[in-house]
């Protein structure tokens, strides 16, 4: 069997993905149209056209500008079950997304709208789908602590579809220590905790290791930079802590599939996954991830067990649920 045929058939799990990163082009004129908003564009291929990201800023303008269509309950249902729709087509059995309420709250659209249409459709994929997934809240880091703050109190209600908290959005002097207080809150509630440590962003190694001694994350999002020290590599290893890469959404961010690095965290014993990011953004869901590991840097069928193991061993599933996949 191919390849390809390989990684379709394999179980997979995918710890990083944004919600809001898999709305498709088609689903924003659909959006549009039912909410009576005006687009910019004429057709889905020119939305595609105008996808013009070579690094964070950029890409992050035009992800938050897309959401605008996102208005209603059944608008946050339909992106979350059109997603795990294209999950269960991969085989993917298993989901930790992200979403970012105050990329809504800041629009007018309520916490609660967002939040229930999510889990509604969490419930449906996996009564319908066989796609099990717990949800992940991600802060905006270029938003102000007493935000996020506020979120987390919103979200205090919902604790029961929620398994952890994260961080996402511009890094670049946002650094985890703004934050410490939300996540000490966020850990007592009992969520667990996550960070994007976005690859090549300033201060990335003081970044990685206020996660590490002052956060104390359970998982790191990306984390490439922690190779650049040895004693980050060696903690992130004896702690064994998962590190949620994504290798096209680096292509496209920082020009670099990261293949050699995702290698080497395996060599150092470090838990790397990997995982879609943006999906809709990036053209890439997990098989095509995969597979341009193997186009551009042939990665092994062992390989990708392996990474593919990490996930399900480093996720926040049920550790009873775990061990059928281990
Ligand atoms: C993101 Cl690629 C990336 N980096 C940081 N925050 C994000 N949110 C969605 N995609
Ligand atoms: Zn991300």
């Amino acid at each position: 069997p191919s390849m390809l045929d390989f990684v379709q058939q394999l179980p997979k799990a995918e710890l990083h993905v944004h919600l809001e990163g898999t709305l498709e082009p088609e689903h924003i004129f659909s959006l549009a149209q039912r909410n009576g908003i005006e687009l910019a564009y004429k057709t889905p291929e020119e939305v595609v056209a105008a996808y013009d990201f070579h690094d964070l800023p950029s890409f992050l303008a035009i992800y938050y500008a897309a959401m605008d269509v996102l208005r209603t309950e059944e608008d946050f249902y339909e992106l979350a079950f059109h997603y795990f729709e294209r999950a269960a087509a991969q085989n993917v059995v298993y989901v930790e997304p992200f979403f970012d309420p105050q990329a809504h709250t800041s629009r007018g659209v309520a916490f609660d709208t967002v939040i229930n249409g999510i889990h509604r459709a969490q419930k449906d994929a996996a009564a319908t789908l066989g796609v099990e997934s717990n949800l992940i809240l991600c802060f905006l880091r270029d938003l102000s602590a007493e935000s996020a703050a506020e979120h987390l109190e919103m979200a205090v209600p919902h604790l029961d579809k929620l398994i952890g908290v994260g961080l996402d959005s511009d890094e670049k002097d946002n650094p985890p220590a703004k934050f410490a207080h939300v996540f000490a809150r966020a850990r007592d509630l009992g969520l667990k905790l996550t960070m994007h440590c976005d690859v090549n962003q300033k201060d990335i190694l003081e970044h990685i290791g206020e996660c590490l001694d002052l956060i104390k994350v359970d998982r790191i999002d990306h984390g490439i930079n922690a190779l650049e020290d040895d004693s980050l590599c060696t903690e992130i290893a004896r702690r064994g802590l998962g590190l949620t890469v994504c290798p096209v959404s680096n292509r496209f961010v920082v020009q670099n599939l990261t293949a050699a690095e995702i290698r080497d965290m395996l060599a150092r014993g470090m838990k790397a996954t990997i995982n879609s990011d943006d999906p809709a953004y990036f053209r890439a869901y997990m098989n095509e991830n995969f597979m341009a590991l193997v186009e551009e840097a042939d990665f092994s069928k062992d390989e990708i067990r392996t990474l593919n193991r990490n996930a399900f061993e480093v996720s926040w599933m049920d550790e009873a649920k775990k061990a059928d996949y281990l």
